[in-house]
């Protein structure tokens, strides 16, 4: 056998390397932290919820949007999504690329922040329309409340003594409206609890105006720049809808 023909079969053999993302098509990668659960543990990150974890997760979705020029990310817990305008054509929308790197900057970013090793996964999700993405965001805002629910009602359980079990078995099949009232009776008022809590941060760029010099006109001059805004205080449910369907408009892509 000559060498090309060697060589073109041992590149036929990899064979998921010429699968792309769908053309035209909006784009959303979710990167999710593995085994975040015994991590935060071990690293006495505060339960349910730690300032400076969410600071960390915050930084990772920065440079993620950074690196791979998204329009919006969205951050809850130990997950991360990433909006793509839909002629997006990083790595030539190759899906093995897309996944693997931005599971890679995620990593990276956050060990080099932390000082411990982490990985996070990645997968991609793929929208037709632009109330797909509308939908695709208010789901996962609605998960950040649910969990953030459930994750108080959990460890209020807990540090007024109940044993893992105990908690669990409390909270089993009970409604929303239940949780909020237990909140209540140990003093906590869900509603006024940190918004990047029961809503997720939203992240996305905004124009602003840097004053310079110029030194051959010897004059000031105004020009725009744009910059990362991290947005701790988002709307939600049909307002949230709202909100994302402004990113979307903004595109020039056709529904
Ligand atoms: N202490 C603490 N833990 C957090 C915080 N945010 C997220 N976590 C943890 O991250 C976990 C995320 O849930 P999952 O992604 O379902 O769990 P996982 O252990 O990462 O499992 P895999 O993603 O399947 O690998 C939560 O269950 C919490 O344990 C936080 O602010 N403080
Ligand atoms: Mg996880």
């Amino acid at each position: 056998m000559d060498n090309d023909t060697f060589e073109q079969q041992m590149r036929d053999l990899e064979y998921f390397h010429s699968l792309r993302l769908l053309p035209g098509v909006w784009v959303v990668i979710r990167l999710d932290g593995r085994s975040f659960s015994g991590f935060t543990a071990s690293s006495k990150f505060d339960k349910p919820f730690d300032l400076r974890f969410h600071e960390l997760m915050v930084q990772t979705t920065s440079s993620l949007l950074e690196q791979l020029q998204g329009i919006y990310a969205y951050t809850e817990s130990d997950e991360i999504s990433l909006l793509f305008r839909p002629n997006w054509d990083f790595f030539d929308r190759s899906l093995e690329k897309v996944v693997s790197i931005s599971a890679s900057i995620a990593s990276a970013t956050f060990t080099h922040a932390c000082g411990t090793i982490v990985n996070f996964d990645s997968r991609v999700w793929l929208g037709a329309s632009k109330s797909q993405v509308v939908d695709y965001f208010r789901w996962r805002q609605a998960d950040a409340t649910r969990c953030a629910l459930n994750g108080w009602c959990y460890w209020t359980l807990r540090s007024s003594g109940a044993s893992e079990a105990a908690a669990t078995a409390a909270l089993e099949g009970q409604s929303t409206a239940f949780k909020n009232e237990l909140l209540f009776q140990h003093g906590i008022n869900f509603n006024e609890l940190p918004t990047w809590q029961r809503r997720g941060v939203g992240l996305y760029w905004e124009e602003y105006e840097k004053e310079g010099f110029n030194p051959i006109e010897n004059k000031a001059v105004v020009t725009k720049r744009r910059r990362l805004k991290v947005d701790e205080e988002l709307p939600m449910k049909d307002a949230y809808g709202d909100f994302i369907r402004c990113f979307l408009d903004a595109e020039k892509a056709a529904d």
